[in-house]
């Protein structure tokens, strides 16, 4: 589905554009999907609203099993082809569905962070982030250039307050100050219409820091993806609920993903 450019693109940023890949029913499946989800919140809801209340900045994930639209688009064309390519692996699985709101007004977004620390999972993984309406660069999100080779884990921070949650040991590093060394680093970012997605890499720096200019409601959906050798590490505390969640459904810690909620969704 990409061309070797693509690829070697991908795999040196960290992250690619890749323009007009979903089409106009998968949009429409998947804000009908977020429409049904906001309705009926699961346990995997959360407001990430700011202290100002300034239009509410929200995120659900683990939601298609319960979610008709969600399951088509998890099982259907084009991501898992998509994450196959990328993560150059015969069978692919989901690990997890994850949409997210942002409401006209909203001051808070995304910290600087990677996906990598959040997660209980060892392995190559990525990320598509599908943008359901029409967005400018600045307010989409903006990442570090080839951060994901750096070698290095970064404190996960807390979405709401941006203050560190218990994230803690050394393997975890302070995130640096990017608008202080702003010329030590390359940002990559763009501007996107429905359609259009951002493939990025687990371990790449990104976050949507920058005040908003859109002035409408916007939701973006996203699939988390891995190669069937993914293994189920839980990480400590602040993974606590999500991975006690996959060992009730029978993972095993340590082994490789063999649970419901993250399936094989596409095989070569
Ligand atoms: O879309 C957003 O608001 C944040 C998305 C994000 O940071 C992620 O998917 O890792």
């Amino acid at each position: 589905m990409l061309t070797s450019e693509q690829l070697t693109q991908y795999r040196r940023d960290g992250v690619i554009c890749l323009r007009q890949i979903f089409d106009a029913e998968w949009i429409k499946l998947a804000r009908h999907g977020i429409d049904r989800n906001i309705k009926n919140p699961g346990v995997f809801f959360r407001d990430h609203t700011g202290q100002d209340g300034a239009g509410r900045y929200v995120f659900a994930f683990w939601n298609w099993p319960d979610i008709p639209e969600f399951k088509q688009l998890v099982f259907g064309a084009p991501a898992g082809t998509l994450a196959a390519d990328l993560l150059a692996t015969d069978r692919v699985r989901l690990l997890m569905d994850n949409w997210f709101m942002r409401e006209a007004g909203c001051t808070s977004g995304a910290p600087w962070h990677h996906d990598e620390p959040y997660f209980d999972f060892e392995g190559q993984m990525c990320i598509v982030w599908v943008p359901l309406e029409g967005l400018s660069a600045q307010d989409g999100l903006t990442f570090v250039r080839g951060s994901h080779t750096w070698g290095k884990l970064f404190v996960a921070e807390q979405f709401s307050e941006n203050v560190p949650f218990d994230c803690y040991g050394d393997a975890y590093h302070p995130m640096p100050e990017f608008a202080a060394g702003r010329g030590q680093y390359e940002f990559l970012r763009w501007d996107l219409h429905p359609g259009d997605c951002l493939a990025f890499d687990f371990r790449t720096v990104h976050g949507a820091t920058e005040p908003r200019q859109n002035s409408m409601t916007t939701h973006r959906m996203t699939l988390r993806m891995g190669g069937d050798d993914i293994v189920f590490r839980p990480r400590g505390e602040w993974t606590r609920e999500i991975s006690d969640h996959l060992i009730a459904l029978g993972q095993e810690p340590g082994a490789r993903l063999n649970n419901p909620l993250t399936p094989v969704i596409y095989e070569r």
